[in-house]
C-alpha cells in the first residue's frame, strides 16, 4: 500500500523552524516535497548552531528529513522561468517569508492562481492583518503576542517563554492541517485557494484556556484553582499560574527523592478527585478522607499548598519511577519530569519510531525525533534531510530542463 499523500508535489519555499515543521509532516505522509534552497547558501539553519564544522547543523537535518533540494535563484529571469514550470506541475507551494517577499519574487497570489488555478498557496506569518502584519517575527516573539508567555512562570517572576516550540513548530502543524484540508476540497470544487496561519493566532489557540479563564476571572475577580487564591492577589488579567493544573483536577510538581542533586527528580502529581481516597491512603492521610475541609474538591481549594506539601513528603522518599510505579497502581494521575537525556535513551519511544536514529553522509548517526502521528495503513520512515542542491538536476531534467540547459543554468548561477 502506498503513502497516504502520494502523489501529491509540494513546492516548498520554507525556511528555519515553522514552515519546514508543515512540509516534513508532509512528506512523512508520502508527498513529494522539493526545497527550493538560495543558491550557495541554502536555508539559513544549515549553518546555524552548528556542532561540526562543514555540516549541516542538527537544526535543519531534524526538521528536513524525507525532502528532495533544489538550489534556485529566484530572483533572477532564467530562475523565475524554472520557478513558473515547477508551480505549474506542483499542487502546494508553501512559503514562510517575511511578508511581502513572495509579492517582491514576482509570485503574487494572482500570478500563482494564473499559472495553476489549482495551485494551494500556503503561508505562515508572524501576525495577520492589523498593525505588526509587516513585522518579520521568530518563536519567541510569537510566544509573548500570542498570550502564552504572559501567562507562564511564576506570579512573582517576570513572563516566561516555554521550551516547546508552540510558535514555530505549533503553527507548522496548524499549516499542514490547513494545506490536507484545501487538497480535500479541492477534490470537489477543483481549484486551489489560499492557507493562512499566523503565528500569533496558532499561539493563541493552543492558550485557548487562558482566554476562557480571563473571562471567568472578569465576571468573579477570583479563581479558586490558581495559586493566587485564597491568599494572593489577582489584578485585571490572567495571572502566571506557576505549575498549577490548567483544568478542573488539581496538580502540581512535587519534589522526590534525589532532588538536591538531580533537577529533573521531579513529579506531576494530580489530586484527581475520583481517586481522593486512593491518595490519602498512600500518602498517609487516612483521616482527610471524611474530614470535611478536605474530602471534597471545593472544601480542599483553599488548602492546595498544604495538600500538595504533604503530597511531597510522601513523594520525597521515593525516586519518580518508584512513585510513577505505586501511583499507577492506583490510578492517580502522575508523570515523571523527563529530562531530554532520558527521552533519548527511552527504548520505548526508540520501539514506536517517536525517537528515531538517522544516518546521514556527513554527519553520520544521529537521534531525531519521528512523526508523532501514527498512521496505520501509512507508517512513516524518515529518511535522512537532503544535501545542498542534491536533487536539482535529478528535478530539472523531470521538468524537461537538458543536459546543456542544466549546465547553462549553473554557469550563470541560478542553480
Ligand atoms: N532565491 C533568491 N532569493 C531568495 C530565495 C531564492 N531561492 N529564497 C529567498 N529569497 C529572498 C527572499 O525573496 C527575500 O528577499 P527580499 O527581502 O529582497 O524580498 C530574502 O531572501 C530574505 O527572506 P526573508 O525576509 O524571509 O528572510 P529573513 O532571514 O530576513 O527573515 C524570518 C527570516 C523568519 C524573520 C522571516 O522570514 C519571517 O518573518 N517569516 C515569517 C514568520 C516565520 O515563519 N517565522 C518563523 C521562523 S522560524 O523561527
Amino acid at each position: 500500500m502506498g503513502k497516504a499523500l502520494e502523489g501529491v508535489r509540494i513546492l516548498d519555499f520554507t525556511h528555519v523552524q515553522s514552515g519546514p515543521t508543515c512540509t516534513q509532516l508532509l512528506a512523512w505522509f508520502g508527498a513529494d516535497v522539493i526545497k527550493v534552497e538560495k543558491a550557495g547558501t541554502g536555508d539559513i539553519t544549515r549553518e546555524q548552531l552548528r556542532d561540526i564544522p562543514g555540516v549541516d547543523s542538527l537544526y535543519f537535518t531534524m526538521l528536513n528529513h524525507n525532502k528532495r533540494s533544489v538550489t534556485l535563484d529566484t530572483k533572477s529571469e532564467q530562475g523565475k522561468q524554472v520557478l513558473e514550470k515547477l508551480i505549474k506541475r506542483c499542487d502546494v507551494l508553501v512559503e514562510n517569508f517575511a511578508p511581502g517577499a513572495l509579492d517582491r519574487m514576482g509570485f503574487s497570489w494572482e500570478r500563482i492562481q494564473a499559472l495553476n488555478p489549482r495551485m494551494i498557496v500556503a503561508s505562515i506569518k508572524g501576525f495577520g492583518p492589523g498593525p505588526y502584519e509587516d513585522c518579520k517575527v521568530y518563536e519567541n516573539v510569537a510566544q509573548c503576542a500570542g498570550g502564552s508567555a504572559s501567562t507562564t512562570g511564576f506570579d512573582d517572576g517576570p513572563p516566561l517563554v516555554t521550551g516547546a516550540q508552540i510558535g514555530d513548530s505549533g503553527t507548522g502543524l496548524h499549516l499542514a492541517l490547513g494545506i490536507v484540508t484545501a487538497l480535500y476540497q479541492r477534490q470537489t470544487s477543483g481549484r486551489g485557494q489560499r492557507v493562512q496561519c499566523a503565528m500569533q493566532d496558532g499561539v493563541l489557540n493552543l492558550c485557548r484556556v487562558k482566554l476562557r479563564d480571563q473571562q471567568r476571572l472578569e465576571r468573579n475577580g477570583v479563581m479558586k484553582e490558581y495559586p493566587q487564591y485564597p491568599n494572593g492577589k489577582f489584578g485585571a488579567a490572567v495571572p502566571r499560574a506557576g505549575n498549577a493544573s490548567g483544568g478542573g483536577q488539581p496538580g502540581s510538581i512535587v519534589k522526590c527523592k534525589g532532588w538536591e542533586t538531580d533537577p529533573n527528580a521531579y513529579l506531576y502529581f494530580i489530586t484527581q478527585a475520583p481517586v481522593w481516597k486512593e491518595i490519602c491512603k498512600v500518602i498517609g492521610k487516612e483521616s482527610w478522607i471524611t474530614d470535611p475541609d478536605y474530602a471534597t474538591p471545593e472544601a480542599r481549594l483553599p488548602r492546595l499548598k498544604e495538600v500538595f506539601a504533604a503530597v511531597e513528603e510522601w513523594t520525597a522518599t521515593k525516586t519518580k519511577f518508584e512513585a510513577m510505579d505505586i501511583l499507577n497502581q492506583y490510578d492517580i494521575p502522575c508523570g515523571p519530569i523527563l529530562s531530554m537525556q532520558e527521552i533519548a535513551h527511552e527504548p520505548s519511544l526508540r520501539k514506536t519510531g517517536t525517537v528515531v536514529e538517522v544516518d546521514h553522509p556527513t554527519r553520520g548517526k544521529y537521534l531525531s525525533v519521528g512523526n508523532p502521528i501514527k498512521l496505520s495503513d501509512s507508517p512513516t520512515d524518515v529518511k535522512r534531510s537532503p544535501l545542498l542542491g542534491e536533487h536539482t538536476e535529478e528535478i530539472l531534467a523531470e521538468i524537461g530542463y537538458t543536459r546543456s540547459d542544466i549546465e547553462s543554468l549553473k554557469s550563470n548561477k541560478v542553480i
